[in-house]
């Protein structure tokens, strides 16, 4: 008799499998002795598949980039404005340094000119008898039209940088959610799959033993990648922050119960540092930015060692999320 039972249960237990497949709504009653069947089935698959998975989800994070020096932070005695590693950056810096520069330092020597003139050409022991001029049309006319021509040399160039700044990133961009909290920020790529994590300022001994700027050192960075384009989703939780980094040309508030978005493109690969840029709280001061922007194949690789899916839904090609889409559907069932 017993042999006749366990032949029905190695029967029943060989049909198993074929009805999990056939029919879904039963894959999760018949899941646990198909389970068992496989493991008996084959050893040697299930030594590979061992081996294979934890190589697939322990990936190590690539080594902790160091910054270089006076790139992506500020440089002692700097006076002006950071090196720029972004398109929207150069172009700024195009127009402070090669525009507007050198219309204020014209009309600033041109105005202590006229007055040094004025000055000693009009002063009242060569004049002691003062002119009764009251009017100049023509001067009026140039002193009028040649400001207005300034403005709109300056204003071209101005408005269509405000325009660049804050057009939205294209759909396939890296989203990340940024949010400030008192007194640290946290980094969610809801995309790949990365939770929330902390990013820190480090105590002035570990930034030195880092190699890293004291009070702009972070334990956690914001990683991103390199030529893509990202999309920043930046919010807070408490009070309102602001989210700046000089060298990318970034700022945007942080304000608790609204999400705003900026994007972002980093042209090289480095370290880039900025701080919270909105007081707010006794520790404002003390709540860095530390960006590390790396090639994308290394960018994926620490996604990987975060558990996170690099290749997963917005960042992917139209060809590759179709193949991707495919295997996972059933997971979401
Ligand atoms: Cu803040």
């Amino acid at each position: 008799m017993n042999i006749v039972k366990s032949l029905l249960a190695a029967g029943l237990l060989a049909l198993v499998p074929a009805l999990a497949g056939s029919y879904p709504a039963m894959a999760q009653e018949a899941a646990a002795p198909a389970a068992a069947v496989e493991s008996m089935a084959a050893p040697a698959d299930i030594a590979a598949a061992n081996a294979a998975a934890p190589a697939a989800e322990k990936v190590a994070a690539p080594e902790r980039m160091k910054p270089t020096e006076g790139i992506g932070m500020p440089s002692p005695g700097e006076y002006t404005i950071q090196k720029q590693f972004s398109p929207t950056g150069r172009e700024a810096l195009w127009m402070h340094d090669a525009l507007l520069l050198p219309i204020i330092t014209v009309i600033s020597l041109f105005v202590l000119g006229l007055m040094l003139y004025i000055v000693v050409r009009f002063r009242r022991a060569a004049n002691p008898v003062p002119s009764k001029t009251a009017h100049n049309t023509f001067i009026e006319i140039v002193w009028t039209v040649v400001p207005v021509l300034i403005l709109v040399v300056i204003a071209v160039p101005s408005i269509s940088l405000i325009a660049e700044q804050y057009k939205p990133a294209p759909k396939d961009a890296l989203t990340v959610k940024v949010t400030g909290y008192q007194w640290y920020w946290g980094y969610e790529y809801p995309d790949q799959g990365i939770p929330e994590y902390v990013s820190n300022i480090l105590p002035p001994e570990k930034a030195l033993e880092n190699g890293e700027p004291n009070q702009l050192a972070v334990d956690n960075r914001l990683v991103l990648p390199v030529g893509r384009p990202i999309r920043l989703i930046i919010t807070a939780a408490d009070v309102i922050h602001s989210f700046a980094v000089p060298s990318l040309w970034f700022k945007m508030d942080a304000v608790p119960g609204r999400l705003n978005e900026r994007s972002i493109f980093i042209e090289k690969p480095g370290v880039y540092y900025g701080q919270c840029s909105e007081l707010c709280g006794v520790k404002h001061g003390f709540m860095p930015i530390a960006i590390e922007a790396r090639p994308v194949a290394e960018w994926e690789q620490w996604v990987r060692s975060q558990g996170g899916d690099p290749t997963a839904k917005a960042g992917a090609e139209p060809a590759k999320t179709a193949d991707t889409a495919a295997p996972v559907a059933p997971a979401k069932i």
